[in-house]
This record gives structure tokens, C-alpha cells and sequence, in this order.
């Protein structure tokens, strides 16, 4: 059984441009430059058998590669308690088209639901009871972070190892977009 999950890779400048805002939050688990990624679908353990008939309707998907943009950050959980912060995505038609092909050949190759709306993000951190006011002052610092531009040419199809400290993450497959 593999835990796979289905992203869009961050080229390694704009990498480092994310790890500038890794810091400020006593607790925080920073996620390591290379594990950097916007997920597309989380797809969990499956069996090879499964994995295969996902790799095949992933293949079958013919979408265009677009340029997008990191701008934003935000968090996940309450005000009282935030379980992650992350970077956000500039408003990208081609992005949610591909996750709507993406989420579409998934759910139907593997029988699985997935009925999270999707909010395309970079996770940056995890946090365990971090104090909001701390989180608050990150977040208005962070406000006004945007990257460059990048062009996304390529999806992938990952095997997440979870550690004790962090996950590993594995390409296993990777399926480029149409060139323009
Ligand atoms: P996150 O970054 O917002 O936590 C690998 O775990 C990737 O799949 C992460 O980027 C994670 O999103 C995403 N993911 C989505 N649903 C998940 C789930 N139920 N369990 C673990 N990861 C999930």
C-alpha cells in the first residue's frame, strides 16, 4: 500500500522566496524547502492494483500548462486554534480546471470521494498550540508576500511517507500538461 497524493511543484527559486517566511512562531514545524507543493487531490493509501488504474486515467488527462503566481498567506483551523499557515495561489482558471480533470479521473479511476473545496495553497508550517496573537503578527507581516510568476509544465503523482518529524515525499510519476 502506497499514500498518494497528486501536486503541482514550486521551481526552486520561488522554493527559497517561501522559506524567507519560514520563522516568528515558537512550535512551528517549518515544511523542508524540497516538500514544498500545491496538492491537487489527496488520494490516501491504495493497493498497486488501484495505483495503476490511477497512473492510467492520470495519463489519459491532456491539459495545457499555465503560468501562476504564489500571493498571499492564510491559515487552516479556528482563530483559537490554527493547525497550519500557508501561501496562497493568484486567482488561476487553468489551475482549477486541472484540478477539477485531476479530481474527476481520481475519483472515478479509484471509486473515492473527496468533497473538500478545493483552496489551492502552499502549506508552509504546522502548529501546535501556537498563540493567536503570534500567528496574527505573522500573518500581517506575511501579508504582502507574492513570487514570481512560474510556469507550470507538469503534474505529479506522489508517495507520502509520514515520519516522526516530517513526511517524505516521492515523485512516482510525473505527467507533463500540453506545451503552449
Ligand atoms: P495540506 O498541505 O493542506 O496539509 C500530502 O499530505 C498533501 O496532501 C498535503 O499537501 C496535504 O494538504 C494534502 N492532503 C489533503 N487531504 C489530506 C488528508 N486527508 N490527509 C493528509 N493530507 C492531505
Amino acid at each position: 500500500m502506497r499514500r498518494l497524493f497528486v501536486a503541482v511543484t514550486v521551481p526552486e527559486p520561488v522554493r527559497r522566496h517561501l522559506s524567507l517566511l519560514a520563522g516568528g512562531i515558537p512550535g512551528a514545524r517549518w515544511v523542508a524547502a524540497d516538500n514544498l507543493h500545491i496538492t491537487l487531490r489527496f488520494i490516501g493509501e491504495v493497493d498497486g492494483a488501484l495505483e495503476q488504474d490511477i497512473v492510467d486515467a492520470l495519463a489519459g488527462l491532456h491539459q495545457p500548462g499555465f503560468d501562476i503566481r504564489l500571493e498571499g498567506v492564510g491559515q487552516f483551523g479556528s482563530a483559537t486554534s490554527v493547525r497550519s499557515l500557508w501561501a496562497g495561489v493568484a486567482p488561476c482558471p487553468e489551475l482549477l480546471q486541472l484540478h477539477r480533470a485531476v479530481h474527476r479521473a481520481v475519483s472515478l479511476a479509484a471509486a473515492l470521494a473527496d468533497r473538500r473545496r478545493f483552496l489551492p495553497h502552499v502549506t508552509l508550517a504546522r502548529l501546535k498550540g501556537a498563540g493567536p496573537q503570534t500567528v496574527a503578527g505573522w500573518l500581517g507581516a506575511q501579508a504582502q508576500f507574492r513570487s514570481t510568476a512560474f510556469r507550470v509544465t507538469e503534474f505529479v503523482l506522489f508517495d507520502s511517507r509520514l515520519g516522526r518529524k516530517a513526511a517524505h515525499y516521492t515523485p512516482v510519476v510525473e505527467f507533463p500538461l500540453l506545451e503552449r
